[in-house]
């Protein structure tokens, strides 16, 4: 039986559902998450489908988590992790006590957990697999507007508005099909790429001292200071992270941002050359293309950088 059927029947089996993601939650964590209990919320009313983990509002616009999920829910519950590699990363460690666990991300399989999983490293998002999951078993299954908006996000979420090679055919298949819904796609749009005032003069800040070498490996360091003289948390910085990939000279670079418990975290992207086996060096990981690390100290910061200027030079010289 093909893994995407088991899971089906496991679903069917249980009454009651609760999802989980990554912590520090991107648009397709959300959305597959959120996204999928639309649709399990719709297809089997009786069941009870809940979505947890961390949140910061910046999201809200999407979704929101079930609150009071207590530990007893979880005794005879089935637990399925979405958009998330390795078992350190999955919001609300509550996760380990539901009676069965399935997995279904799109990053490569570094850590195999759960009882089933469904992995597919070269799809756009978790949000366009949650699609595929429903178009296999549209019979027996509703997609909702609601849950359309949401994958619709985590789809252009996860791709930059269609803009990175994971894109494919397939993925503006399953995106015009979600626009056949009527939620509003343009607003969806503009809600994930606007940014407050603060974040942007951080982006001229970021454009102003970015490095970048002569095969194209850049870098910026945000420090706590620089954090706070333009009033940014750390966690309102995802939204620069792909600004330097707009600069013709940039082929690979990273964003390190000071942790306020000290080190640093590190975000890693590339047009070509792959960097998540640096980022896996550096207690991290990730897709080919882009990935997140940590830094222990200025150190380590230098290093990981010679590593990206590494797999850049050994990118160019092939060219
Ligand atoms: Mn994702």
């Amino acid at each position: 039986m093909r893994v995407q059927q088991k899971i089906f029947q496991m679903i069917q089996d249980f009454e009651t559902i609760i999802i989980h993601r990554h912590e520090r939650p991107d648009p397709d964590a959300i959305a597959s998450q959120c996204g999928l209990k639309k649709i399990l919320q719709a297809s089997f009313p009786p069941k009870k489908i809940y979505a947890v983990g961390s949140f910061n509002d910046s999201l809200k616009f999407l979704a929101r988590m079930d609150k009071k999920v207590n530990d007893e829910v979880y005794q005879d519950a089935l637990v399925i992790v979405v958009d998330t590699a390795d078992v350190a990363r999955i919001s609300d460690e509550r996760f380990a006590k539901g009676k069965k666990l399935i997995k279904i991300d799109h990053h490569p399989n570094d850590d195999i957990y759960g009882d089933l999983l469904w992995v597919e490293p070269t799809v756009s998002s978790t949000s366009e697999l949650i699609v595929h999951f429903y178009l296999t078993f549209k019979n027996k299954l509703k997609m909702t507007t609601e849950a359309a908006r949401l994958l619709y996000a985590g789809i252009v979420g996860d791709t930059g508005r269609f803009l990175y090679p994971a894109t494919t055919a397939k993925t503006l298949e399953i995106a015009s099909f979600l626009l056949t819904f009527p939620f509003n796609a343009s607003l969806i749009s503009r809600e994930l790429s606007t940014i407050s005032m603060k974040v942007a003069k951080l982006s001229g800040y970021v454009y102003q001292n970015i490095s970048v070498d002569e095969n194209g490996a850049a870098y910026v360091l945000l420090s706590t200071k620089i954090l706070q003289s333009y009033n940014v948390a750390e966690f309102e910085t995802s939204a620069i992270v792909s600004l330097p990939g707009m600069i013709d000279e940039v082929l690979s670079w990273v964003i390190f941002v000071e942790k306020a418990e000290g080190g640093f975290r590190a975000r890693l992207r590339s047009k070509g050359p792959t960097i998540n086996e640096i980022a896996k060096r550096y207690n991290g990981g990730g897709h080919l293309l882009a990935s997140g690390a940590n830094a222990k100290n200025h150190e380590e910061v230098q290093k990981i950088y010679r590593e990206i200027q590494d797999v850049a030079q050994k990118w160019r010289n092939k060219q």
